[in-house]
């Protein structure tokens, strides 16, 4: 077990194409820490179903930790210091989750990633997300940090089109993806979660999502 673990974090990362990087279990031997960090800021930034500008409440359930979060409303995309539920500042990004992001990002080349924002999303069975891009944040040369925890999920890989042709990479608990460089602007999303039970997180899947977006 503690040799497993020990592997997980000093074994070389997966290359998905130049600028994408899978680090398989990267997370595990600090998944403790990161659920006791995670019931923390949820509940004081609760998790809440965001609507599109379209109207349409999202599948996923979202909050956010850091000085920035990314919401959606009938005005739009963008993020904000403050979560508009309660009008407060999103609590801070706990020291776990920012060492996790940047021990990742250096193992996969990006030094120094030191991320404003982490989008928390939470999954249920039937949950997706369409394909898109993330293009709300300022530093586009900066790397995006994925952090799976929980129920496994099918994550669609697309490229800089929407028509471009999705590969499926299954991602499952403890999984870390870094993404950055000619990467970064591609299209992906989530398959509808499948129907399970997970000893550690439940009947759900948490991603986390750090980010530069300030
Ligand atoms: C590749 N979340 O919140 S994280 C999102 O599993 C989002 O909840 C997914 O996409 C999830 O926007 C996937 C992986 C991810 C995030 C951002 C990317 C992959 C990315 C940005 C560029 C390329
Ligand atoms: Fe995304």
């Amino acid at each position: 077990m503690t040799a497993d673990l020990f592997d997980a974090e000093s074994a070389a990362p997966l290359a998905l194409e130049p600028g994408a990087w899978v680090l398989r279990g990267f997370a595990l031997p600090r998944a403790e820490a990161l659920r006791g960090a995670l019931q923390a800021v949820t509940a004081d930034a609760p998790l809440r179903h965001l609507v599109t500008p379209g109207g349409k409440p999202m599948s996923v359930a979202t909050t956010n930790c850091g000085a920035l979060g990314w919401v959606s409303d009938r005005a739009g995309y963008r993020y904000t210091a403050c979560d508009p539920l309660g009008g407060r500042a999103w609590p801070a990004m706990p020291p776990s989750f920012l060492a996790l992001a940047a021990d990742a990002a250096a193992r996969a080349g990006f030094g120094g990633f030191a991320p404003d924002a982490c989008l928390i999303n939470r999954y249920v069975p039937g949950a997706r997300l369409t394909l898109h891009q993330d293009r709300d944040e300022r530093r586009m040369d900066q790397p995006i940090v994925s952090v799976s925890l929980g129920l496994p999920a099918v994550f669609l890989w697309g490229g800089p089109k929407r028509s471009d042709r999705a590969r499926r990479v299954p991602l499952v608990h403890g999984d870390v993806v870094v993404w950055g460089g000619p990467a970064r602007l591609h299209h992906h999303g989530v398959l509808p979660l499948a129907e399970g039970e997970h000893p550690f997180m439940g009947a759900c899947r948490i991603n986390l999502t750090f980010r530069c977006a300030g």
